[in-house]
């Protein structure tokens, strides 16, 4: 039962990937000085998701909307899998991991991550 459910949230998660890349959102376009500017800002940002993920996907949207250079982590296992667990606090994704001024913030849930991205990169 549990292996039919992990099966059935793949597929719908590769559905949506599917969906999103046919109805992918057309990136904002900025000239490059401002550009130079927000890919300096997002360096310290990471993505830690999983492919699949429908949440994810939804973030990613935003992500490429915005046209942000943001590096995202595979938490499904390995090390930023351990990092979210000892750092942020719990496997849930997607989480936004955002260093700023020396200080580390690990923000949860898609939505708060996309009104984050939309109040700072709009
Ligand atoms: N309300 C959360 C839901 C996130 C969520 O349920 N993520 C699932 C993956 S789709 C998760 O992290 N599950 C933990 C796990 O599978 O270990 C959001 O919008 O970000």
């Amino acid at each position: 039962m549990k292996l039919i459910l992990k099966a059935l949230r793949e597929g719908l998660g590769r559905l949506v990937i599917f969906v999103d890349w046919i109805f992918s959102p057309p990136r904002i376009e900025r000239n490059d000085e401002d550009q130079a500017k927000i890919d300096q800002q997002t360096k310290d940002i990471k993505l830690y998701q999983f492919y699949a993920c429908p949440f994810c996907t939804k973030t990613r949207r935003t992500i490429k909307r915005l046209n942000l250079k943001i590096e995202t982590r595979n938490a499904q296992g390995g090390e930023y899998r351990e990092e979210l667990i000892l750092k942020g606090g719990q496997v849930k994704v997607p989480c936004l991991k955002v260093v700023y001024a020396g200080e580390v913030n690990w923000l949860y849930n898609s939505n708060d991550i996309i009104d984050f991205l939309n109040e700072r990169f709009s």
